[in-house]
């Protein structure tokens, strides 16, 4: 071959995702992948060793969720490779899109009782939407430009290339222009297709009718880089918009249509869905906590769902129209479908102006003389009439202005739920109570500050409480697997994804205790994030719901040991700080967003009262009553 490179498969690996303008990459060599690591090194690859290689995964994951762009992990064969199946669960049903490398046995002495050797093609082949094993050397670039393609179309996820060990150690001549890439993959979504005109005819039909429609989003709305358009919309037809823990965002959570969280727990929304005439379902699952185990009431009711992924239509709810497209470009298809058949306040106002103005200028003197002058006004006034009877036929003119009035609802119901809670919210009580640490943390969170929530209960208070300040994805949950251990690497990846803006991640001590030695990698990296630590010594949600189902007292594996956090991120090199008021948390947020080389951990002993614990009554252990405590 012509100016062939000679290089070892590591390289060619190296050189094949170079050529997608990576991010950083987050794993734990062994000898397998040595190869890689070192050509990493050599051409500049930004690869980031982690603690366990579960985190790894979190932080691609969390990377992908707050930059768009593929996240990057890596493990070594065996216990490498198995542990990243959470972290790619995660990326799987969150739709993250993720490349991850792993190495496997030589072939030469494979199926031979290798030292690490499992049969990890098997236990992370449903772990990922698709793994790729690279059998050949010549084949590395292509196939690693295929992981990248599948990570970042439909709907993203993760992608696994197993890559035995003579495959990256061994050489081969590869020509130069093997290694090129197409950029459009690097970033979701790589192609956006549209929903099927008569399907969104259908939609159009049910949208302009109805009289108290309400949007149901989840996290495809982000994948898809719609709350523009989301917002446009739901404004443009006065929709409020409801949303998942992963929809947060969808539109601002201070926006006046905003319903805020759904499902097991709400302020306003679950209601709001009860009287609503139309939903409209986008980007989400419709899982069990978003519908309160399927008991949300949306059957019998006119629903338009927009989804990427087909294979969500008819999985929760029986009967639906369905338009099967991104989001972004469905969103905008409607918007101009809908203000076609839709009266148009502009113009019926100054057809409306016209005629009350025409009304009364034919009442003066000077005009009742000029005949032919009145008579042509008469004329252009009956023509003006007209249009605005064609542009607004008389029932999709009702549903508008009924529309109108619901919508003004939404906002009035939300200020008086947030009236009812407000000596919550602010309370003084000691040990800190959730609501009060959320609310603090609204106060204090600019407007493009990120909030990483872990899987434990911080998840479900922050997705209720915490109010983003404008669109988009503000708020980062796992809750594509709903782990714990997620809030301190997912911090990691997104601090590395978006360097410029604050980010506070929000955490159990169960889960932080799951992930504790990330503390290290973040000061390593010297990243200036604050960890929020919800210290309840305990199992939290575990222990509450044994509270509930079982009475007090009558807990088993649910109390942790009291641990100050703050002296152990002091012990590891950060900055910690111990908060066992509420009246300091502010000056605490504060001091942490001043140090910028290190994570801070913000150690906050929160309520050890089990009956405390939980943001609302779970409908999984008692039914919710109308007057239950929320928040
Ligand atoms: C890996 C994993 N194991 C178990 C669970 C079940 N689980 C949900 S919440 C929770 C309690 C976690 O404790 P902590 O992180 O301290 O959060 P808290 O509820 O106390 O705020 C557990 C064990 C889980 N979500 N993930
Ligand atoms: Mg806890």
């Amino acid at each position: 071959m012509k100016g062939g490179m000679e290089m070892n498969g590591g390289e060619a690996l190296a050189r094949a995702i170079l050529a997608h303008s990576p991010g950083p990459i987050f794993g734990m060599g062994g000898f397998q992948l040595l190869p890689f690591y070192d050509a990493a090194r050599r051409l500049g690859l930004k690869h980031h060793l982690v603690n366990d290689e579960r985190c790894g995964a979190f932080a691609a994951d969390a990377y992908a969720k707050v930059s768009g762009r593929v996240g990057l992990c890596d493990g070594t064969l065996g216990p490498g490779a198995t542990n990243l199946v959470t972290g790619l669960i995660e990326a799987l049903n969150a739709g993250s899109p993720v490349v991850a490398l792993i190495g496997d046995a030589h072939r030469a002495h494979a199926h031979k009782h290798m030292t690490q050797e499992a049969h990890q093609v098997e236990i992370l082949r449903p772990a990922c939407k698709e793994l790729i094993r690279i059998e050949t050397m010549e084949r590395i670039p292509e196939l690693v430009r295929r992981a990248f393609q599948i990570a970042t179309t439909g709907r993203p996820g993760p992608v696994v290339l197993d890559v035995p060990e003579d495959v990256c150690h061994g050489t081969f001549t590869y020509d130069p222009d093997m290694f090129s890439a197409n950029l459009r993959y690097a970033r979701v979504p790589a192609i956006r297709c549209r929903p099927e005109r008569g399907d969104l005819q259908r939609a159009v039909e049910l949208l302009a009718n109805s009289r108290r429609p309400i949007m149901l989003c989840g996290g495809g709305v982000h994948i898809s880089g719609a709350t523009a358009e989301i917002e446009r919309f739901a404004t443009e037809f006065l929709i409020p918009v409801a949303h998942t823990m992963s929809g947060k965002g969808a539109i601002a959570c201070s926006h006046p249509l905003n319903a805020g969280l759904f499902g097991r727990y709400d302020r306003i929304a679950n209601k709001l869905i009860d009287q609503s005439d139309c939903v409209f379902v986008v980007g989400c699952k419709l899982g069990e906590i978003a519908t309160k185990r399927y008991s949300l009431g949306l059957e019998g009711k006119p629903i338009v769902h927009l989804d990427i992924e087909p294979d969500e239509f008819q999985r929760t709810i029986e009967r639906a129209v369905v338009l099967w497209g991104d989001i972004k470009a469905a969103i905008e298809d409607l918007t101009t479908a809908l203000a076609s058949v839709l009266p148009n306040p502009e113009l019926n106002r100054l057809l409306d102006d016209f005629d009350s103005s025409f009304s009364r200028w034919k009442q003066r003197e000077s005009f009742k003389e000029r005949g032919p002058l009145l008579d042509k006004l008469e004329e252009v006034n009956r023509l003006f009439r007209h249009v605005r009877s064609e542009e607004s036929p008389d029932e999709h003119r009702v549903a508008r202005q009924e529309r109108e009035v619901s919508a003004a609802e939404v906002a009035r119901q939300m200020t008086a739920w947030r009236k009812s809670v407000s000596a919550r919210m602010t309370s003084s009580e000691v040990p800190i109570s959730m609501s009060r640490l959320i609310h603090e943390l609204n106060e204090a969170m600019p407007e493009d500050g990120i909030l990483i929530a872990d899987g434990g209960f911080a998840a479900h208070w922050a997705g209720l409480l915490y109010d983003t300040k404008r669109g988009g994805r503000g708020f980062v949950p796992d809750r594509g697997f709903a782990s714990i251990g997620y809030g301190l690497p997912a911090a990691i990846g997104a601090k590395l994804a978006a360097p410029e803006r604050r980010v506070v991640a929000i955490t159990g001590d169960g889960g932080l205790n799951m992930a504790l030695g990330e503390l290290e990698t973040a000061r390593r990296m010297g990243l200036g994030f604050t960890l929020i630590v919800v210290n309840n010594a305990a199992s939290g949600y575990v222990k509450a719901l044994q509270h509930l189902m079982y009475g007090k007292g009558n807990y088993v594996s649910a109390d942790l040991a009291e641990t100050n956090y703050a002296a152990v991120a002091e012990a590891m090199g950060c900055q910690g700080i111990r908060v066992e008021n509420p009246n300091d948390i502010v000056a605490a947020l504060s001091t942490a967003a001043t140090d910028a080389g290190r994570p801070t951990v913000l150690d906050v002993v929160v309520t050890r009262d089990p009956a405390k614990m939980l943001p609302g009554v779970d409908s999984r252990t008692a039914k919710v009553k109308a007057g239950d405590r929320v928040a």
